[in-house]
């Protein structure tokens, strides 16, 4: 948490590769370029193989690797910190509490970094896996002053970060319009993640206020391209 803070202050922009545990042949291919993004974050919306994950990651990376669970099962306490994330548009307690709870006594005796997390679907206009497995609806991208509401009720009721998500391979991203919106009346670091697949978006989540930006799908196709976005970053906005 540390490191996203002080990036925060120092206007510095992160970039991170999210790492699906249940992909292994994509994660050999990921692997060489993993010392080059600020964060690596491990998790998906089924499966429980991190533990396995985050051992096989450290012999390529040094970087933090930091959990984003799409179930309890992905708890592991060998990561450097949890993002304890709230699904701030869920409809069951189910989603929103139950898996918490059940999981709460083994995260602090743990020890490990817990940071609480509001995560926010917004509509990419295509299903995503974190919908399929919650029965949560997006809220519509046109509805930009509910998204820029749950986003101030995360900060009030104590969360450290905002992630805005448009779903895993989403065609459309979190727009630069709403990040805007929520950057203006947010304080909290701001994450961004969900169907970016170019340098141009990644830069464009960037100036509209986005502090973290998360690339999954297309760093799996593409791992080489990990290099140029990071160049790219650099280039605009230091190390
Ligand atoms: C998904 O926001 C992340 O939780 C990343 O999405 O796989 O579309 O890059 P992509």
């Amino acid at each position: 948490m540390q490191e996203i803070l002080s990036a925060q202050g120092n206007a510095r922009k992160l970039l991170v590769v999210l790492i699906d545990p249940d992909k292994p042949v994509a994660i050999e291919a990921l692997s060489p370029h993993l010392c080059l993004p600020d964060l690596i974050f491990v998790g998906g919306s089924t499966g429980h193989q991190t533990e396995a994950c985050v051992t096989q990651l450290r012999q390529y990376t040094n970087r933090p690797i930091l959990l984003f669970p799409g179930n309890i099962a992905q708890f592991t306490p060998t990561a450097d910190a949890l993002l304890f994330l709230t699904l701030l548009n869920a409809q069951t307690p189910d989603v929103l509490i139950n898996p918490h709870v059940q999981v709460a006594q083994e995260v602090l005796r743990s020890g490990i970094e817990s940071i609480p997390m509001g995560y926010i679907l917004v509509d990419g206009e295509r299903k995503s896996s974190v919908e399929m497995a919650t029965n949560c609806t997006p809220i519509s991208q046109k509805d930009v002053d509910t998204i820029v509401s749950m986003a101030v009720a995360g900060q009030l009721l104590g969360k450290s970060l905002i992630y805005l998500e448009a779903g895993s391979g989403a065609h459309t991203p979190v727009s630069p319009d709403i990040i805007r919106a929520v950057r203006a009346q947010l304080q909290l670091p701001l994450i961004v993640g969900g169907g970016i697949t170019t340098p141009q978006a990644m830069l464009r989540a960037y100036e509209a206020g986005a502090d973290m930006v998360v690339i999954g799908n297309h760093f799996e196709q593409y791992p080489d391209e990990i290099a140029d976005f990071v160049r790219i970053k650099q280039d605009k906005y230091g190390e």
